[in-house]
């Protein structure tokens, strides 16, 4: 009878331990998951966030993000990244109308900027001049342009758009807020036959109508700002007469090849004297990128390309 009664306490013991393991087990998975999605998980060893010259409001709305051990960490987050890599951040998404487009055709395409309770954002900050910058690419790093969408006041987004060629592209919506800036990338994408174009090799000219255009500093290494100059000239003669775009001597955007990672780069005082464009700009990581140098002569806006490499 006693070797009976021990045996039935020992089962007990054994189930009382099973409950407690299993609860413990549970709680623990739990709060791991609560401390994921709602960010409190947080690495205090973590280096800061540094997206290359993403504005300082963009950073502190990111940074809670950081080291989360739980949750990866999101695209626009982490050191090496850039802008432009998700449809939504922190604080905004980008809601598209129609992405498929008729290759070579003229169509309409049409975006909203949507705050975290999807009401469509109506207040933008001017930056180079315009109240939002849209940006198209495709995905082999060919066919720029760069367009200005007019704001209707319920705060849809409208221009007229060609995709010029088959295949896949990256539209960017550049534009500034009260919580600072942002950029917001989605897919188009034009049907047919698709032939990608290789990056071309690291060049210090590009040609464009008939001007030579010289790329001269260039950020040495990733992570360092630094300035990129650039010199145009025509028939060996060097324009000093180039004509404000945006409210400075050029514009620029650099898209890393692999991802299109979107640099902000941000122009050098348009009032310095001479006959180079001047930006500065932090390479958030070490790869190749395409930089896309646009310039206004004779009232003529022109694009010349470059590949860098930065080490
Ligand atoms: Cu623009």
């Amino acid at each position: 009878v006693s070797a009976v009664r021990r045996a039935g306490r020992g089962a007990v013991t054994l189930l009382v331990v099973a409950v407690i393991v299993t609860a413990a087990v549970v709680a623990g998975a739990l709060f791991q998951r609560v401390g994921g999605l709602s960010g409190v998980v947080r690495d205090p060893g973590a280096p800061p966030i540094t997206v290359g010259g993403a504005a300082p409001a963009a950073h502190q709305a990111h940074e809670h993000h950081a080291g989360a051990a739980a949750a990866p960490a999101e695209p626009d987050a982490g050191p090496g990244q850039g802008g432009g890599l998700a449809v939504a951040s922190d604080a905004y998404v980008l809601s598209p109308g129609a992405t498929r487009f008729q290759t070579g055709r003229a169509g309409t395409f049409t975006f909203r900027i949507l705050d975290r309770s999807g009401r469509p954002v109506t207040s933008f900050q001017r930056e180079h001049t315009k109240l939002l910058h849209l940006i198209v690419v495709r995905r082999d790093l060919t066919g720029y342009q760069h367009l200005h969408p007019s704001l209707a006041p319920g705060g849809t987004w409208t221009t007229r758009l060609t995709l010029p060629a088959a295949g896949a592209y990256r539209a960017f919506t550049d534009f500034v807020t009260g919580t600072g800036a942002q950029t917001l990338g989605v897919d188009l994408f034009a049907g047919g036959q698709f032939q990608a174009a290789t990056l071309p090799p690291p060049k210090a000219t590009a040609d464009v109508a008939g001007y030579q255009v010289a790329l001269g500093a260039a950020p040495a290494a990733a992570g360092k700002p630094g300035e990129l100059s650039f010199q145009v000239s025509r028939d060996g003669w060097t324009v000093a007469d180039l004509e404000p775009y945006l409210g400075a001597r050029g514009h620029l955007v650099a898209l890393r090849a692999g991802d299109m990672a979107y640099l902000h780069v941000h122009p050098e005082d348009g009032a310095t004297p001479g006959s180079s464009i001047r930006f500065h700009a932090t390479f958030p990581s070490a790869g190749s990128y395409r930089l896309f140098l646009q310039f206004q002569h004779a009232g003529i806006v022109h694009t010349a390309a470059f590949t860098l490499n930065v080490r």
